[in-house]
């Protein structure tokens, strides 16, 4: 405990306390005792009690949860309102839970089911979990970092007046283990946090100093305090709880803080394990010659009440956790608790280093359930060994603010997608799928739909370089101050303004991948979290996807909807060179459930697939997009596709020219290879008159579709039109995975090119030879099919 420091807070944001009144504190208390019950009980219930078939330990962290409960109780039972929005660190998933439960939002049967297929999640879960999750959390670091994108949203909603008249504006909240500010991405958020100025937030840390291997660093936290008051953070530090705050005032009481300050963390917590005649030894040998202090020791010569006064952290202390939540909510200044806590608090393990995956054995359960008053078989029993009245309790949880709304997710309608989507027109020197990304955003940009109205877009510093430029110039950045654009203030000249408002569309980030996607996670929640349908649109170089492949998975796993443009794509971003270059990011598109990943050619296909796009964003059962985009103009087929051909392309692909019966040929391509396909299929002709040429727009939806229906998909029906036995050669500019898999379609023999090293800089012509992928290349595999070499 030696980096303990209670911060002087800067004056202006000092807290005012009022007594919390002693009624509701009982009540409190007894509800706490109940949570630390049933979260232990569901976790004994599903390791000891269900049977398993596996030989697997089922797990669910004991420890972490009861270092949580006081804290929960705190924040659901008293100081949370409907409208707020809470993301609850992963282990205290069966605090959250037994909450639910209490509140009458979780059934017991889940609750038996725990960690089972349907029961009550490991971790809590916005889609699997049905007791009202608002942020799910499993990776640490992301839950609490997405409250943070979760406030700039919130403000964006509300200062464009698009939620509806009785969404009131919440708090978000985490509830965020200790060791959760090891992953960087806590701090990219709140460096992000502190330029757009957010409010409304609130970070309560279960400051247990334990993580999942040991006890951590004494000294850490100090340095953590400086990042929150750096970035603009009220930092309210709980330490200890009102028994030793009143032992402090007692004579020898200087001693026992002095003593308990300067404890390293490591001694504290073996202290918390070993109990009150260890608490004795060690104070006797160290201040026992302090004035005082031997009468103190004297007035707790009971080693239980020694060791209660000892482990009263205020991290356990209802009191003191209420008092300082009702000051801080007098106001919106972001807010971090440091709350001391026990990891293990109240059970048989507290503070050992090793108790992170600890469990209860049969006999400590019982003798737990005993001590709490619950006879065997009433486990379950919702108030079965409680201190106070049912009738009391119910009134109680009635009456929490947190419970006054249920659901509280909002469904808001969809918004609609115009029929005339613009196909922007290519000049002669062709145009690249990213500048016509950049186009149909600016041409929507132009124009009055609500769909434009309700995209809202985002970028980490690459916001003019992936051509999203056009579109921020008509819409504007947002922020909550408007800040006018100094460069245009000064005359001069240059292509972007650059200029704030709540009004504008775009959220401009810094250089932080994580960032990014925790943002789309955020904006991509906005209807059932704030009541506003946006359409998020993120963009970011393609390679970075892998940078914040966790974020985006994240993301994808709360079912946040959203579209994510990745540019330039693969080796064809040509002199950038091999730092840039992308090779997996095609397969990630196909694992990766919940987003659709699309590479189209040409600007017609790119806007049938946004089209689609932003309604399948917002359908029921839909999804996300990826759409793969490459730097490279192409030239442009002069065509007008028609409805079947755009169903196509959102389904995978299709014919450019179809096969005929007898030709053993065909060449598949994705992307900006498309005119070395062409090339290459062109000078096939002259020998095998009938070959094929197919548009492959999107490998993921195509094998997608081939695992739910492996005869009746559309690949099976494309590959269909190819004889059997014929040769298909495929090309993309990624890794040649994402298409070999086509060749177990209908049997076909395949050659499937692509990028599988690491590159170098150079030009488009020296690069596809250098990797493959040239007309030449092409070439060559064809050749060697026919020939069955
Ligand atoms: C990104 C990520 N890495 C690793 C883990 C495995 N893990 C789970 S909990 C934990 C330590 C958590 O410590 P802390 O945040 O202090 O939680 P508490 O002490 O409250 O249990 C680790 C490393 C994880 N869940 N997520
Ligand atoms: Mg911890």
């Amino acid at each position: 405990m030696a980096q303990a420091r209670i911060l002087p807070l800067n004056p202006a944001r000092r807290l005012a306390a009022n007594a919390p009144d002693p009624q509701r504190l009982k009540l409190l208390r007894a509800l706490e005792r109940k949570i630390l019950w049933l979260s232990s009980w569901m976790i004994h219930h599903a390791n000891q009690i269900r049977p398993r078939r596996d030989g697997l330990k089922v797990g669910g962290h004991q420890a972490s949860s009861a270092s949580s409960v006081t804290l929960l109780t705190a924040l659901y039972l008293h100081a949370l309102r409907a409208e707020d929005r809470v993301a609850v660190k992963p282990h205290a998933s069966p605090v959250f839970h037994a909450i639910q439960y209490l509140l009458g939002r979780q059934n017991v049967e889940n609750l038996k089911r725990f960690r089972a297929l349907g029961g009550a999640q490991s971790y809590p879960s916005r889609t699997k979990d049905v007791d009202d999750v608002d942020f799910s959390t499993g990776s640490v670091g992301l839950g609490v970092a997405t409250t943070l994108f979760a406030s700039i949203v919130q403000d964006y909603v509300q200062l464009k007046n698009l939620a509806p008249a009785e969404a009131k504006r919440g708090r978000m909240v985490a509830i965020v283990g200790d060791a959760e500010f090891d992953e960087g991405n806590v701090f990219e958020a709140m460096l992000e946090g502190w330029k757009h100025d957010v409010r409304d937030l609130w970070w309560v840390i279960d400051y247990n100093r334990q993580s999942l291997d040991s006890v951590v660093s004494d000294h850490l936290f100090q340095t953590i305090e400086r990042a929150f008051e750096g970035t603009g953070w009220r930092v309210v530090t709980l330490k200890y709880g009102k028994l030793l705050e009143e032992a402090f005032r007692q004579p020898g009481g200087g001693a026992l803080r002095r003593w308990i300050d300067e404890c390293p963390n490591a001694i504290y917590s073996a202290l918390c394990y070993k109990g009150g005649a260890a608490w004795r030894e060690h104070m006797r040998a160290e201040i026992g010659q302090e004035p005082g202090v031997a009468e103190l020791l004297a007035r707790y010569n009971d080693d239980d009440a020694l060791h209660r006064l000892m482990t009263n952290l205020a991290g356990h202390d209802i009191e003191s956790i209420v008092e300082a939540f009702d000051a801080a909510a007098a106001d919106d200044t972001p807010t971090c608790f440091i709350a001391y806590t026990i990891k293990g608090f109240g059970l048989p393990f507290a503070g050992h280093k090793d108790n992170h995956a600890g469990i209860m054995s049969e006999a400590q359960m019982a003798a737990f359930r005993d001590g709490m008053g619950i006879a065997p078989g009433q486990e379950w029993e919702r108030f079965a060994g409680m201190d106070v009245s049912v009738a009391e309790i119910e009134g109680f949880l009635k009456q929490a603010p947190f419970a006054r709304r249920f659901p509280r997710r909002y469904e808001p309608a969809p918004v609609p997608v115009p029929g005339d989507f613009p196909v922007p027109a290519a000049g002669s020197k062709g145009m690249s799928t990213q500048e016509g990304f950049g186009r149909i955003l600016y041409d929507l940009a132009g124009g009055s739909s609500e769909l434009a109205s309700r995209i809202i877009t985002t970028s980490p510093d690459v916001t003019v370089s992936t051509n999203l430029g056009g579109w921020v110039n008509r819409r504007g950045l947002f922020d909550r101050r408007d800040r006018s654009d100094v460069f245009k203030a000064e005359k001069v000249v240059s292509a972007q303004t650059w200029a704030t408002s709540p009004s504008g569309q775009h959220v401009e980030l810094g250089i932080a991948e994580n960032n990014l996607f925790l943002m789309l996670a955020a904006a991509g929640l906005a209807g059932p979290l704030f009541g506003a349908r946006l359409l998020p649109v993120g963009t970011l170089y393609d390679p970075f996807i892998e940078r914040g492949l966790d974020a985006l998975n994240y993301a994808c796993y709360q079912d946040a909807r959203f579209m994510l443009a990745a540019t330039p794509a693969g080796v064809t971003l040509a002199p950038e060179g091999g730092a840039h270059q992308s090779i997996a990011t095609p397969l990630i598109g196909i694992g990766q459930p919940g987003l659709s990943y699309f590479e189209p050619a040409h600007i017609d296909e790119l806007s049938a697939i946004m089209e689609w796009g932003f309604g399948h964003m917002q359908a029921e059962e839909g999804g996300s997009l990826y759409l793969r985009l490459s730097t490279r103009p192409l030239s442009q087929p002069e065509r007008k596709l028609d409805a079947k051909r755009k169903a196509e392309i959102v389904e995978g692909g299709y014919w450019v020219t179809r096969p005929s019966a007898q030709a053993d040929i065909a060449v598949a391509y994705v992307g900006a290879l498309a005119p070395e396909a062409a090339e290459a299929h062109r000078q096939i002709l002259e020998d095998v008159p009938g070959a094929g040429l197919l548009a492959i727009t999107s490998p993921d939806r195509l094998h997608a579709g081939w695992q739910g229906d492996p005869h009746g998909s559309h690949v099976a029906s494309l590959l269909g039109a190819l004889a059997p036995g014929a040769g298909l050669v495929t090309v993309i500019d990624g890794h040649p995975a994402a298409l070999s898999w086509l060749g177990a379609v209908r049997g076909h023999r395949i050659r499937a090119l692509g990028v599988d090293r690491f590159g170098q800089s150079g030009d488009i012509p020296d690069l596809y030879r250098e990797y493959g992928l040239d007309t030449h290349a092409i070439l060559n595999a064809a050749a060697a099919l026919c020939l069955g070499t």
